[in-house]
């Protein structure tokens, strides 16, 4: 099977073509920016097994989308090219996606950890006034430029491994000014880099030190987000719903002043303790329900039925070490679309390496190569509401893709620091 994109072949001299019942306009010649070939194609598209292999394969770039990917032997004669490379049979991917990060930060918790290795947990660390909250202190103290340079040394890490969409998220700053900054600041990151970044609003992250009730707290946040919206700020709504953070309720509120401003909603629930935060954000539609080490199988069977995904961070798991793993069998059993991310964060997860991640998917949580794969691809792209544009190796889709130096699949996740990165694809270029 080949994917050619009608749509993106639409200007220049026409030549009517008859496809099946389709009647297609196709430029003549058919001029592409630029084709790759000899390549090994890691599709991951949909309907096809496992990671969508095509053996001798290749992809055609137009307009920054992708205009063919498939058999080399199945290209359309008189397809043409600007430029053309052989890739030697590496493989291709779609460019990674890390779909749930908090890159966008002051500080650092080093101090933290250190007092982590001598016993104190997370959850005492954070009822003593640390955790969360020493970054919610160190990134108010920053400035602009400050969030920006910082969060771009650890995008760049990113970046060097293949990723071309990155999700970042507020939540250090717990107050109008600050939340605002840290999404401004993300979206500056799309202006400084070669990447798409999605944000999210994670007012609900903590209790800010200046309140002392939660529900008030939350009036705060949910009216914060008409204004944030409005801005083009936020491309989702996040909360962290936990016995150290905020109630199933106040995450439900969060989510009515979502839905009211039309944003998409997704929730860090289930993580330390089972509060039911999957099945709540189920009944929100979510597009995804992170962490859950400790969620159920009732809240797995509401993620299945709203095609919620489940996105597992794995990092976090590692530092805190933490002996419950999310359910894999039950997200098997009821098909929950599973996603794999970074979580970058300075408390719980300071990893910016995705290919670590991967990793860690694979020797902690168990997970196979094939979804590890698919969800820092497609599955990661369905996360963020993206699947339409990217993910998959389809005709139409942006081109986004990472070129890798390996001979099979498996060395993305087997190695541990070592990147096999050929070269990384943002919009065909
Ligand atoms: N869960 C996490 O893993 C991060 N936030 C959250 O709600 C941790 C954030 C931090 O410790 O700074
Ligand atoms: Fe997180």
């Amino acid at each position: 099977m080949s994917f050619l994109l009608p749509a993106v072949l639409s200007s220049g001299v026409y030549l009517k073509t008859i496809s099946g019942a389709d009647t297609i306009l196709y430029r003549h010649p058919m001029q592409l920016d630029t084709l790759w070939l000899d390549a090994r194609l890691a599709t991951l598209a949909p309907g096809r097994p496992g990671l969508g292999v095509v053996e001798k394969g290749a992809i055609g770039a137009r307009d920054g989308r992708i205009a063919y990917a498939g058999p080399q032997a199945e290209l359309p004669s008189g397809i043409d090219a600007v430029e053309r490379k052989s890739l030697d049979g590496r493989w291709v991917t779609p460019g990674l996606i890390d779909c749930h990060t908090h890159i966008v930060h002051g500080g650092d918790r080093a101090r933290e950890f250190e007092m982590r290795l001598a016993g104190a947990s997370y959850e005492d660390i954070a009822r003593a006034g640390g955790g969360i909250l020493s970054t919610v202190k160190a990134t108010r103290a920053a400035s602009d430029d400050d969030l920006v340079r910082t969060a771009l040394a650890r995008l760049d890490r990113l970046i060097a491994e293949g990723v071309t969409t990155v999700e970042v998220k507020s939540g250090y700053g717990l107050n109008e000014e600050t939340e605002t900054r840290m999404l401004r600041a993300a979206r500056r990151l799309a202006k400084e880099r070669r990447i798409d970044v999605m944000t999210s609003f994670l007012g609900a992250h903590a209790l800010p030190p200046e309140f002392s009730d939660k529900d008030r707290y939350i009036d705060l946040v949910c009216g914060m987000i008409p204004a944030l919206t409005r801005e083009g700020l936020a491309d989702a709504v996040d909360a962290f719903c936990e016995g150290i953070a905020f109630s199933p309720e106040q995450t439900a509120r969060v989510f009515d002043a979502a839905k009211a401003a039309g944003l998409p909603v997704k929730l860090h629930a289930d993580q330390l303790s089972n509060l039911h935060g999957a099945k709540l954000a189920a009944q929100y539609g979510a597009l995804s329900a992170d962490h859950l080490e400790y969620i159920d199988e009732e809240g797995t069977a509401a993620m299945a039925k709203t095609g919620t995904v489940a996105v597992l961070l794995p990092g976090a798991a590692y530092m805190l070490r933490e002996k419950q793993f999310p359910p894999l069998d039950l997200f098997r059993k009821h098909r929950v679309p599973v996603a794999v991310a970074t979580d970058c964060n300075p408390g719980t997860s300071p990893v910016t390496s995705l290919l670590t991640i991967m990793n860690m998917a694979a020797t902690l949580f168990r997970l196979t190569v094939d979804e590890i794969i698919a969800g820092v691809t497609r599955e990661a792209a369905r996360a963020l509401g993206r699947l339409p544009v990217v993910g998959t190796l389809e005709a139409g889709k942006f081109c986004d893709l990472a070129i890798w130096d390996i001979e099979r699949p498996a060395e993305l996740v087997y190695r541990v620091g070592f990147n096999p990165l050929s070269q990384r694809i943002w919009r065909g270029q």
